[in-house]
């Protein structure tokens, strides 16, 4: 007997940890698990097919929209719509929210918010990719199509989030409020199997993660804390390290597992930080808090941040807990008119 524990069979193992467990969410997990291995096949013919191209089209963010961003959104909106237990999803590559209308999806319970394939403009490069995604109750009543009420959920009102990892190997790590637990993706069985029971992040860390290239508009408080990482410490040999993958989902899994903190403040180009808060900030936010870690915008928790609208942008500092209560002392202490 195999001691081998796939997704699906630890959804199921896990469901009476979640209140009111219907076995709803646990299909819905299911979706996300088969559009997972979807995208993963195709994004490891990228390179092999044409695929990778832009579809010459830009999305709301005005960023040039790959192929495959187009793939994985149809990938998993369809995969969403498909287990009637999704009213609606919004996504990076959507403008506006998606409402599902075959009668039992009006009758779902939840919402799914998602970045289908975040750090997309690595792909042409081979670097790592991922999928972020953040589960919520409606809070309209069912029967009726979503509104956008359900979409502006505080992130505290989470009830699964996760994200995928397309890199030397495919991994899925999702909370549902019990901890965080990272499956591997093995081909062979074409199963996602348990390799990362309970994650936790160490409490500190050596790694700071943040696009030096923006530093000149940084906020005060930002460049103090580069400088803190950067000064030689007498004692010691310089203890901290610069890692910056330009893809959130491969910075922040490293991190994760090895501790650090990962930094995208307000810059010139994105004078309220560049990440958006419903479908990257919130879901890491709540994955890195089930581990022992910590994410706020400088002065509030990620998660306790009311929305306003779909796509709004955050600044974003997420990690481990002393590294992150570290920048927010520096942003306390010198702080920017
Ligand atoms: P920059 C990718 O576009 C992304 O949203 C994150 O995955 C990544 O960390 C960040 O933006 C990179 O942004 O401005 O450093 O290229």
């Amino acid at each position: 007997m195999t001691d081998i524990r796939t997704l699906g069979e630890f959804i199921v193992e896990k469901q009476s940890d979640f209140p009111h467990a219907s076995g709803e969410l646990s299909s819905l997990l299911g979706s996300i698990k088969l559009a997972a291995k979807i995208v993963n096949r195709e994004i490891n013919k990228a390179g092999l097919v044409d695929i990778t191209g832009a579809v010459g089209e830009n999305n709301i963010q005005g960023e040039e929209q790959q192929k495959l961003d187009v793939y994985a959104n149809d990938k998993f909106k369809a995969a969403l719509e498909a287990r009637d237990q999704v009213c609606g999803i919004a996504s990076e590559e959507e403008d506006e929210a998606v409402a599902f209308h075959k009668p039992l999806n009006l009758n779902a319970k939840y919402v799914v918010l998602m970045d289908p394939l975040d750090g997309s403009s690595n792909i042409d490069v081979n670097v790592s990719v991922g999928t972020i995604f953040s589960i919520y109750r409606r809070v309209s009543p069912v029967g009726s199509p979503p509104t956008k009420e359900d979409f502006l959920q505080t992130g505290n009102q989470q009830v699964a989030a996760g994200y995928v990892i397309y890199g030397s190997s495919t991994m899925l790590v999702y909370t549902t409020g019990n901890g965080v637990h990272g499956f591997t993706y093995d081909p062979s069985l074409g199963s996602f199997c348990l390799s990362h029971e309970n994650m936790t992040i160490p409490q500190d860390g050596v790694i700071y993660s943040i696009n030096e290239g923006n530093y000149i508009r940084f906020p005060t408080g930002v460049k103090q804390y580069i400088k803190y990482c950067q000064e030689a410490v007498p004692e010691e040999k310089r203890p901290y390290t610069s890692r910056y993958i330009g893809s959130l989902v491969a910075d922040f899994h490293r991190n994760l597992l090895k501790g650090g903190i990962y930094l995208y403040p307000s810059t010139a180009s994105y004078p309220n930080g560049k990440l958006r808060l419903l479908y990257e900030c919130n879901p890491m936010a709540f994955i890195i808090e089930q581990a022992g870690g910590k994410a706020t915008n400088g002065f509030q928790r990620i998660l306790d941040i009311p929305p306003t609208e779909l796509h709004q942008r955050v600044p974003f500092f997420v990690g481990s807990t002393n590294m992150v209560e570290k920048v927010e002392g520096f942003l306390r202490e010198y702080p920017d008119e």
